[in-house]
This record gives C-alpha cells, sequence and structure tokens, in this order.
C-alpha cells in the first residue's frame, strides 16, 4: 500500500497510526502541502484525490482511498486486529463522538486551506488567525475532557479511534501553542498512547518528510 502523507498532516497522522497499531506494512509517499504551490494541487494527485487533501491510501487493488476515518474504518474491517472502536454499541458511538469532534468540529475549521483562507482572501492578520485557532481548539477540548476518562487510553484500557483523533489534535495544538493547562485528561491520554511504539513511529518529527 502507499500512503500519500505530510509529516504535519493531523489527518494523515491518524491513518499511520491506525497502520502501525495493525502491523499493515506501507510506502510512504510525501505531500508537501505548502512547497511549489501546494503539491495535492499538482495534477498527478489531483488524478489520485479530486479533493486534492492528504491522506490518500493506495491500495494494492490499485483502488484510491481517502478521508482518514473512513480509511481508519476500512483497515479495521479487513484487519480488525487490534480492533479501534468496541464491540458495544453503546461503547462504539461514545468513542465515534469523540472522534467526530476532532474530526468534523476542531480540524475542518482549522486546517491549513481554512486557514490560508482567513489570510489571503479574507486578509485577517495573524494574530486573529491564531485567535481562530486556538477558540476552536478550546470549544472541542473543553467538550472532550468532561467526556473521557483515561484509563489510560481517552476511552478505557484498549486505544480507540478516539485515541487516533485526539493523538495529532494535541500535537496540532502544541505546535500552535495553545494552553494545555485547563486539559489534565487530554494530555494524559495522549501521554499514555505516545508511550506505545505505534503511536511514536507515527509522530511527525519521526517521519522521513519531517523538517
Ligand atoms: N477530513 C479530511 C481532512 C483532510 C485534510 O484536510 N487534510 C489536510 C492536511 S491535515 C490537507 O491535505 N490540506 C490541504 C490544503 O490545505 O490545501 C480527512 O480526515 O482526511
Amino acid at each position: 500500500m502507499k500512503l500519500y502523507s505530510y509529516f504535519r498532516s493531523s489527518a494523515a497522522y491518524r491513518v499511520r497510526i491506525a497502520l502501525n497499531l495493525k502491523g499493515m506494512p506501507y510506502e510512504m509517499v510525501s505531500i508537501h502541502l505548502t512547497k511549489d504551490g501546494g503539491q495535492q494541487r499538482k495534477p498527478e494527485f489531483v488524478a489520485l484525490n479530486p479533493q486534492m487533501r492528504v491522506p490518500a491510501l493506495v491500495l494494492d487493488t490499485g483502488d484510491v482511498l481517502t478521508q482518514s476515518i473512513a480509511i481508519i474504518e476500512y483497515l479495521d474491517d479487513v484487519q480488525p486486529e487490534p480492533p479501534l472502536l468496541p464491540a458495544d454499541s453503546l461503547a462504539r458511538a461514545k468513542v465515534r463522538a469523540i472522534a467526530q469532534i476532532v474530526a468534523c468540529d476542531i480540524h475542518p475549521l482549522n486546517n491549513l486551506i481554512a486557514l490560508q483562507y482567513l489570510k489571503r482572501t479574507l486578509k485577517h492578520e495573524q494574530p486573529e488567525i491564531d485567535a481562530w485557532y486556538h477558540h476552536w481548539v478550546i470549544e472541542g477540548f473543553n467538550a472532550i475532557e468532561a467526556m473521557i476518562a483515561p484509563a489510560p487510553y481517552a476511552c478505557g484500557a484498549h486505544v480507540t479511534l478516539a485515541d487516533l483523533c485526539l493523538v495529532p489534535q494535541v500535537f496540532n495544538a502544541r505546535r500552535l501553542k495553545v494552553p494545555l493547562d485547563a486539559f489534565p485528561k487530554i494530555v494524559a491520554a495522549d501521554a499514555a498512547c505516545l508511550k506505545l511504539a505505534a503511536f511514536d513511529k507515527a509522530r511527525p518529527e519521526n517521519q522521513p518528510d519531517a523538517e
């Protein structure tokens, strides 16, 4: 399999963790999101993902999967061990709720293309953009902090999709200097996950394209 990734992309980071946890080997193809006007806009990549975003996973069959959560759920279907969603329906819904706060409510407002639009098109100054970024992380993290009870992972004794979304979002929050003092449970779940080799290997700084 080929994973089209960018070291700093938190959506790609989620998929890297899943592939590592499942022990599924993959070749990494770096798509630099800012160099040359963004390599995600080159025709070769647009042919793979018309949405012009990473991650994209090309399977051995040639099929192309996009959208990190869809990719992770596919991996969980074809390689069920270790499971990334609990067997119990109620627990699954709770895990998905945490994952979706990150993937649907925080990340889309704060990803590169949204921040570039604020800056280049709407002409906001950098301090306003930083305030926007912090605001949406804090909104989402306030909810997650109230919803989790790390034991030691976000939703219990096993790593779940919630952790796969949370850890990259914590990385982003730290990079953009969002204070995390108000979120001890999130910080604890993040620390527990990062002790695992699958998470450590997926860290942005451990990628071949890291800068
Ligand atoms: N919902 C998508 C989000 C993908 C996404 O927005 N990826 C960002 C990097 S984290 C990207 O490729 N951005 C390209 C750009 O900003 O032009 C997913 O979960 O895969």
